[in-house]
């Protein structure tokens, strides 16, 4: 007899595993509500002209950010927002011991940037609960939606989070106009208790983020899916060349102090430093006001902003110094002062985690998707947080490679492979203890 219900209970229970594993691979991500969203998002922070401004901080952030929370509440997920301004949405898992499998991405943006950077990720992080709901499935890990803040100013949110914001940083002017502490106080937050929002290495059993590429790669070789194994480190500088303002009629050519005919040296030296090296660093002289900004003054002043990138952060300093240098005789040559004062919030380069690269292929090819391990010439948060948990991320084309831009495009089809690779990853992570 007890054999009998030995065999019973044996057949019962693997009758119920594999039936959770065929729910696990038949279930689908719903395109109709990820486009709907998308476009949805799209309408918060337009400015006057149309243009896409949800900038860090701002109303439109803030009401972007207002907008995702709703969705979450409505996903049934106990939502709070965090001493960085991060959104978090937590839903319980069968083993509330287990750490959570956490994924997200982030809601603000560049300047007139594009609808899909950061927004693929977190639409797609919030789908991922809308389908487990709807197949009543429940995962023995805890999970978590996170939707950083300030991403595009120096991925704040997550630096607080990973312990790395520091009180200088949080004094640092944001795009917004006001100081990343105000800024963070402005979304929910509280600076002078930012360090409670950090996570410490072996709270988050894994971090997953579904990105775009930002790059043409994937397109060009008619990739679905990228694996990222890399994240750049990113690190900026405030530059500022001390010329002499005067009368730009009466002043002989040979006895002016220009500040931006220096600067425009500067610019140029810039780009000859980061081509003379072998490799894929970057630099970007990206923004550049001139003081007083008249046709008929000599200008005096000039501050710009320089952006260095590589896998490398030894590499990235290497690069600084050199162009240290061609700053200095630029300024000797011109009669001007030129200083660099180094951005405090700063982005270390970071590998994600490989076992979680292998998850993620493992998961694509079981959906019959191409893919490409590759490395990222963005920033993004999982670069953060990979310095307390395994990380992994996954990519979907940008068409014409074109990102931070109002070109900013990715197909709805791809949406959906990256979200649906998302799903497998995360259910397939959830099997491991
Ligand atoms: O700047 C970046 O690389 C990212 O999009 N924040
Ligand atoms: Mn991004
Ligand atoms: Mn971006």
């Amino acid at each position: 007899m007890k054999k009998i219900f030995l065999c019973v209970l044996v057949f019962a229970s693997f009758n119920v595993f594999s039936q959770k594993a065929t729910i696990a691979k038949t279930v689908n991500v719903n395109q109709q509500r990820l486009q709907q969203r998308i476009s949805e998002l799209e309408k918060f922070g337009k400015d006057s002209t149309g243009k896409g401004y949800r900038i860090a901080y701002t109303k439109g952030d803030q009401q972007g950010r207002a907008w995702f929370i709703d969705l979450m509440k409505k996903a049934r997920l106990e939502v709070t927002i965090d001493y960085a301004g991060n959104i978090i949405g937590k839903r319980k898992g069968k083993n509330p011991l287990l750490k959570p499998i956490t994924f997200g991405s982030h809601l603000d943006m560049v300047p007139d940037g594009g609808n899909y950077d950061g927004c693929v990720g977190s639409i797609g992080a919030l789908e991922i609960i809308e389908v487990l709901n709807e197949n009543k499935i429940v995962t023995d890990h805890p999970l978590e939606v996170i939707i950083f803040s300030n991403e595009e100013g120096g991925t704040i949110g997550s630096m607080a989070m990973s312990g790395h914001i520091t009180a200088e940083g949080l004094k640092q002017v944001s795009q917004s106009g006001v100081t990343m502490g105000e800024g963070t106080r402005a979304i929910g937050g509280n600076p002078d208790s930012i360090q409670n929002s950090v996570r410490k290495k072996g709270d988050i059993k894994a971090f997953l983020e579904l990105h775009i590429e930002q790059g043409g790669i994937l397109e060009k070789e008619n990739i679905q899916i990228g694996v990222v194994e890399g994240i750049v480190g990113i690190i900026h500088w405030e530059i500022t060349v001390d010329g002499f303002a005067n009368h730009a009629g009466t002043t002989p050519m040979n006895m002016r102090q220009d500040a931006l005919l220096a600067s425009a040296k500067l610019i140029v030296a810039v780009n000859e430093v980061i081509n003379s090296y072998a490799g894929r660093q970057v630099g970007t002289i990206g923004k550049i006001a001139a003081q007083p900004g008249a046709y008929n003054v000599i200008p005096g002043k000039v501050t710009m902003g320089l952006e260095i990138r590589d896998l490398s952060y030894d590499k990235i300093w290497t690069l600084f110094h050199d162009i240290e240098k061609s700053a200095a005789s630029i300024a000797t040559a011109s009669g001007t002062t030129i200083t660099f004062i180094h951005q405090a919030n700063e982005s270390k380069p970071a590998l994600t985690a490989k076992t979680i690269q292998e998850t993620i292929v493992a998961s694509a090819k079981a959906l019959g998707f191409t893919t490409k391990v590759m490395q990222s010439g963005a920033g993004h948060d999982s670069q953060e947080i990979a310095l307390i948990a395994p990380v992994g991320m996954i990519f979907i084309p940008s068409i014409g490679g074109i990102s931070h831009s109002p070109k900013e495009f990715s197909k709805t089809r791809d949406m959906v492979n990256g979200t649906n690779v998302l799903l497998q990853t995360i259910l397939k992570l959830d099997k491991e203890q």
